[in-house]
This record gives C-alpha cells, structure tokens and sequence, in this order.
C-alpha cells in the first residue's frame, strides 16, 4: 500500500491534534514543527520581500511572545487597583540584524509593556525617570484630568497617576513631552487594553504594534517592524490554530508617516474601532490607521498555511513589516 503526500500530511495533521489535545493549545502551538502542511511553499524569508530587512540574529522565535500574546488581566480581581511601575530608561535595541537604535523606552522594551485592566479599574502607575531628558505618560481613552499625563517628569523624577480604566477597549499610552512626536519615534509608547464587563468571547489574542525607527539618522523612520525589530515575523510566523478564533489589537506608532494600514492576505477581518464597541464597525481585509490610532479585530483562518500581512504602503512592507501568521 501507497501512502500519498496529501495522506502523510492528514496524518501528521491528526498526531497533531492529538498532541494538542495532551499539552493544552498554546503549548502545542509553540511545539508545532508542523507549521503547515497542505500547499507547498518556498520557504519565507524577509530576503524574499523586501531590503534586507532581518532581525537581528540574537532573537529567536520565542523572542517576543511576551509583546505578541497579551496577558489577561487578573477576572477574580474586577473593581481594584492595579499598581504598575513604568521606568523611562534609555536603551539601545536591535532592530535588524545589522542596526542598533538607541531607544528611549517604558521599561527596556519598545513597544512598552502591555497594560491590561478590566473596566472601572482604578491604575495606580509610578513612573521613575532613570535618563537626562523630561519625559512623561499620557493615556487614551477616558479618565481625571489630573492624571492626563502632559506635565514633565524631569530627569530622576518620579509621578504617580491614578486613573480609572475605561472605556473598555484599547488605548495607547506615550510620552507627551513635547515635541511628542519624536518621544514617540524615540520608542516611549504602548498599549492599555481594558476588557468590558463579562469580557469577550474566548479567542486566541494578538497585539501587533507598529514600530518605525529612523535607523540612519536623517529623521525620517526607515525600517519599521510589527511589535518591535524589522522582519521579526517574516522569519518566525505568528502561529494559531486552524479555525479558531483570533482577536488582534493592533496600532500604530508610527507618527512621521501620515497612514499606514494592517492588511491581511486571503482572509477578511472585523474591525472594532479602538475596540470600544462589541459590534463591529466593517468586515475588510485592510484596515488604515493614522499617528496612534488603534483598532481590534477579529478574524479565523479557515485553511492551513501561511497568510501574509503588511501594510499596504509598499516602503514600509520593503523595509521590515511584512510578516506571516501560520494556521497550523
Ligand atoms: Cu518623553
């Protein structure tokens, strides 16, 4: 008896399943060799599309599942303060395999770390001011004035802000010291999401943040990546489960380039505006968004393979931010 190609994969495919099933979904995500199977594809690398644009060779797979898989908040703990240290530190990031930026950061890591909150929270966040320039932390979305965050925070400093989270959906937060468009280019920006009452639906969840860096120093951004360095997901596909469903919030901080958009080959997405509504706004496959704007949506990946998705500015998909996500 002859054993087809196609069969090999099906069998594979169910061991899969199977595995699955032992370690519990995300661990098998990360176990899975079987990135896809079904169509046959060259093997995808940043060299293929684009300039260049690797990561840097120290990162390897796993190196920014913490940015790209958010935690939830605490649900047992709804109606309660959070208390969040946030320290500007100057760092230098890689974000190719041949450019270093020197970054001004939210903790060590550009985009900042992911905040998360359920609606009504009260966030009690201390920022420290480790580097020789003023800086400061201004949220989206709704809160006391008093804890708007435009007032500096001078060099060694240190400002408490306490601000009730909400509305429930998605918002960035930044350094607002002005001019805020290059402390923004400079990496001091991140994301709150806040969950609604009862939360969502269970969903696998993404945070894809675009980042633009000016990597030789002529002020204008030049190599951009998804949640940090250029070409990151080109050379590790994000991986989910076939069919199930993915909910990603995605933004963009790239403030020097007037629109940029998240565009999803083979598949057509839900769009919730800044996610403040459970209904979604339009069902598309490319979703534009200005300096800091934000959105979360929705989507399953029916089939096995490898969906790409870039911006549809072509210098930006060039230069580090086309990626894949796999349906294994
Ligand atoms: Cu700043």
């Amino acid at each position: 008896m002859s054993i087809t190609r196609r069969e090999l994969i099906l069998v594979a495919g169910g061991a899969a399943a199977g595995v699955g099933a032992l370690l519990g979904h995300r661990a098998w995500l990360e176990r899975s060799r079987l990135a896809v199977t079904g169509v046959v594809l060259p093997r995808p690398t940043a060299q293929r599309y684009g300039h260049g644009a690797m990561p840097p060779a120290d990162l390897g797979p796993l190196s920014l599942d913490a940015a790209t898989w958010p935690r939830k908040a605490d649900p047992r703990a709804s109606q309660t303060t959070r208390r969040i240290t946030l320290e500007v530190v100057d760092q230098p990031i890689g974000i190719s395999v041949d450019r270093t930026f020197d970054a001004w950061t939210f903790g060590g890591t550009v985009p900042g770390p992911t905040l998360r909150a359920n609606e009504g929270d009260t966030l009690e966040i201390t920022l420290r001011n480790r580097t020789s320039h003023a800086h400061n932390l201004h949220f989206h979305g709704s809160h006391e004035i008093e804890a708007d965050g435009w007032e500096p925070v001078p060099p060694g400093g240190e400002a408490v802000y306490r601000l009730t989270a909400g509305p429930f959906g998605v918002h960035p937060y930044h350094c607002d010291f002005t001019p805020s468009e290059d402390h923004i280019a400079n990496g001091l920006y991140g994301l709150l999401i806040v969950d609604p009452p009862r939360g969502r639906e269970r969903a696998e969840e993404l945070v894809l943040v675009l980042c633009g860096f000016d990597a030789d120093g002529d002020g204008k951004s030049d190599l951009f990546g998804w949640n940090g360095p250029a070409g990151f997901y080109a050379k590790y596909p994000i991986k989910v489960e076939t069919g199930r469903l993915v909910r990603a919030y995605v933004a963009n901080f790239v403030s020097d380039v007037p629109l940029v958009s998240f565009h999803l080959h083979a598949e057509m997405f839900d769009v919730y505006r800044n996610g403040t509504r459970r209904e979604p706004d339009e069902r598309t496959d490319v979703l534009s968004l200005g300096p800091v704007e934000r959105a979360m949506i929705e989507f399953r990946l029916p089939r096995r393979g490898r969906y790409m998705f870039h911006p549809h500015q072509r210098f930006l998909a060039e230069h580090g931010a086309m990626g894949w996500m796999a349906a294994v």
